[in-house]
Parts: C-alpha cells; sequence; structure tokens
C-alpha cells in the first residue's frame, strides 16, 4: 500500500472514533432515541476489511454499524442524520442506528436481530454465484451471534453451495456482558471445523492483519474455492449500548486492551516508523476529522423529519402495492383518508 492509501485508513479509523464519541454525546443530549451501539476499539476491523474489499462487494453487519457505514463510504453527514432520524439519513430516517444501510455502497445494514443477517448473507452470495457477478459477500457478526441457529444453517449452506461468502466474527469477546467463554460450548475455530471451512484467526486491534486476511479470503472466494470463517479478536471500549452501565467487565481489563489501541499502534508502529507522516500531520488529520464530524452534527440537527404523509412509503415494494391477494387490493392507508386521527393530525 502506498502511504496516501495507509494514511487514507488511519483518517477512517480517527473518523469513527471520533464520529462514535460525538453521537455519544448527542444521545445523551437526547438528539438520538431507541438504542445505540457504538465501535470504540474495533475500527481497525471494519476499516481493515473494507480496504480488502472491492467497490461493487456485498457487505451486511449487525447493530454495531456505524463504522462499518463510514468504512464503506457513507458519509458522516449522511449517518448522523439517520441517527438523528432525519430525512437526508442514509434511508431517509427510517432506519436509525441499528439498521443503516446504504444502497449505493452495497452496504445492506444494520440488522438488529442477532443472527438475523446470517442467511440473507449467504443469499447475497447466492446470487453472485449464480448471476456469476464475481461479487463477494462479507458478513460480520458478533461472537454472541455464533450460538444461533442461523449461524449454523447459513455456515451449512454456504458451505454446501461453495459460496462466495465471508463469515467474519467480530470477536469482542462479550455478549452483552457475557464473556465468550461463558456463553459457548467451544472454541470459535471449532464452529467453523464443524463445517470443514477455511478459518483463520485474527488479531482485530492491527488494521493490516485484518486487511491483509480479508485480501487472502476474498482471493479464494473469487478464485471458486468458497467460504471462508475469520475470528477476529477485538475489544469494545464501551459497554454493550449507551443503556448498558458496563458493570460485569474487570476496569483493568478494559485498561489492558486501550494499550493496544488500533489507532495509536497503526500511527506508531506504521506511519511514524516508517517516516511516512510527521507527528503534526496526524494532528491535523484529527482537525479536520473533528471539523468533519461537527459539520455532520449540524446537517443532521438542521434537515428536516421525514414528512408525515410519507409514512407508509417503502413499506412494500411498488410491484406489491397494486397486487391482488384473495381477491383485494392490497393499498396502503393514508393518513388524510384512512387513519383515525383522533384530531391530532387534523
Ligand atoms: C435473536 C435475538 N436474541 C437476543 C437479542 C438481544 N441481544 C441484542 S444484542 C445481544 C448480544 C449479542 O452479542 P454479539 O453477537 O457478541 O454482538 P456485539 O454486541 O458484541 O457486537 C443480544 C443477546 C436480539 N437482538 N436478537
Amino acid at each position: 500500500m502506498d502511504k496516501e492509501n495507509l494514511v487514507a485508513l488511519y483518517r477512517q479509523m480517527v473518523l469513527i472514533r471520533v464520529f462514535e464519541d460525538r453521537a455519544a454525546e448527542m444521545y445523551a443530549k437526547a438528539k438520538i432515541a431507541g438504542f445505540l451501539h457504538l465501535y470504540n476499539g474495533q475500527e481497525a476491523v471494519a476499516v481493515g476489511s473494507v480496504s480488502a474489499l472491492h467497490p461493487d462487494d456485498d457487505v451486511v453487519v449487525n447493530y454495531r454499524d456505524h463504522g462499518w457505514a463510514l468504512a464503506r463510504g457513507s458519509s458522516a453527514r449522511a449517518v448522523m442524520a439517520e441517527l438523528f432520524g432525519r430525512a437526508t439519513g442514509t434511508t431517509g430516517g427510517r432506519g436509525g442506528s441499528m439498521h443503516l444501510v446504504d444502497v449505493k455502497n452495497r452496504f445492506w445494514g444494520g440488522y438488529a436481530i442477532v443472527g438475523g443477517h446470517l442467511p440473507l448473507a449467504a443469499g447475497l452470495a447466492a446470487a453472485a454465484q449464480y448471476l456469476k457477478t464475481g461479487r463477494v459477500t462479507l458478513c460480520s457478526m458478533g461472537d454472541g451471534s455464533t450460538n444461533i441457529g442461523t449461524f449454523h444453517a447459513a455456515l451449512n449452506w454456504a458451505k454446501l453451495w461453495n459460496l462466495p461468502v465471508i463469515f467474519l466474527v467480530e470477536n469482542n469477546q462479550y455478549a452483552m456482558g457475557t464473556h465468550y467463554d461463558v456463553h459457548s460450548a467451544v472454541p470459535m475455530l471449532q464452529k467453523a471445523a464443524g463445517y470443514n471451512m477455511y478459518a483463520e484467526e485474527v488479531d482485530g486491534m492491527d488494521v493490516m492483519a485484518v486487511r491483509e486476511a480479508v485480501c487472502r479470503v476474498a482471493e479464494r472466494a473469487r478464485k471458486g474455492e468458497g467460504p471462508s470463517f475469520l475470528n477476529v479478536v477485538t475489544y469494545r471500549y464501551r459497554g454493550h449500548s449507551m443503556a448498558d452501565p458496563d458493570v460485569q467487565r474487570d476496569k483493568a481489563e478494559i485498561a489492558q486492551w486501550r494499550e493496544r489501541d488500533p489507532i495509536v499502534r497503526f500511527a506508531t508502529d506504521v506511519l511514524l516508523k516508517r517516516n511516512l507522516v510527521t507527528p503534526k500531520e496526524l494532528e491535523d488529520i484529527r482537525e479536520s476529522v473533528e471539523r468533519e464530524v461537527e459539520d455532520a452534527i449540524e446537517f443532521a440537527d438542521k434537515s428536516p423529519e421525514p414528512a408525515l404523509d410519507t409514512l407508509y412509503d417503502y413499506i412494500y415494494q411498488q410491484p406489491v402495492r397494486n397486487m391482488q391477494i384473495a381477491g383485494s387490493l392490497i393499498r396502503p392507508p393514508t393518513i388524510a383518508k384512512d387513519i383515525p386521527t383522533n384530531g391530532k393530525h387534523a
């Protein structure tokens, strides 16, 4: 990788870190509703992975998705506006934090149901195989989702059909507050071995290690060598979500992982060591990121909420709208005509 691309990886990781810290502040100010699962500590996983993919590959992830959307190329403005529930967000304010989707980047979300997206990943890969598009699907999930039935169904099918899919376990070692040793009966790689699937363990605090591993397995998939499994060992610095007081985890453990911070480590061991940047240039990058995120907050705050009369838009795809089912026409109601408003929206 040349200097420009290495610096871009650094900037993206800083962008995700700053974005998440500011999102936490916005949540505390009640600018963001619902749940908010932050990505601090795991930045190297999304950034390293996406840098190894082609722009038209498919990416699908769980609800800890802001970092992935940003790494995949969604603007900070569109992601922040989505968190604020505004019409200018990635899905017009309809998805919110746990359902970020950005079709132009083939970023398919953002799934709140643990393990719910794994069969979809296998389906995306099956479509790519059938249509011979050469696309690879990358499916990231938490360690907790490897205990769910859909995990086993998706791995089984992917191996059986030799699908071009990468199952990437973003192993931050906790499902909510429960450690992997307590919630899983077997070590992670044994789960891949159960399906005779190619697997590697990767240091998730090292952006280059993640990038290299994803390059390797994406190459395998493109050559028709089928699915792969990556156990990417990482750590999240914050609680499970903003609603989690994070009392189960040992503070000393968190401090130990912070010493291996992926951003500091990449800056020190790669950028500064190889004289690719000066400390002043790193400072300038942080300042420009802070300005970008500040601008995103202002943009989100000034953006309109989705109009009330669009409430039923996008629930069904257009062809379904006029479809006859059991003799009756499916037609979404409109606020004005069909919904009793009790005078509220009159
Ligand atoms: C099917 C289902 N069961 C339970 C939940 C509640 N739940 C939300 S997150 C979570 C923990 C998942 O942990 P993990 O997969 O390790 O992901 P991480 O949050 O660490 O990224 C649980 C049990 C859910 N959303 N869906």
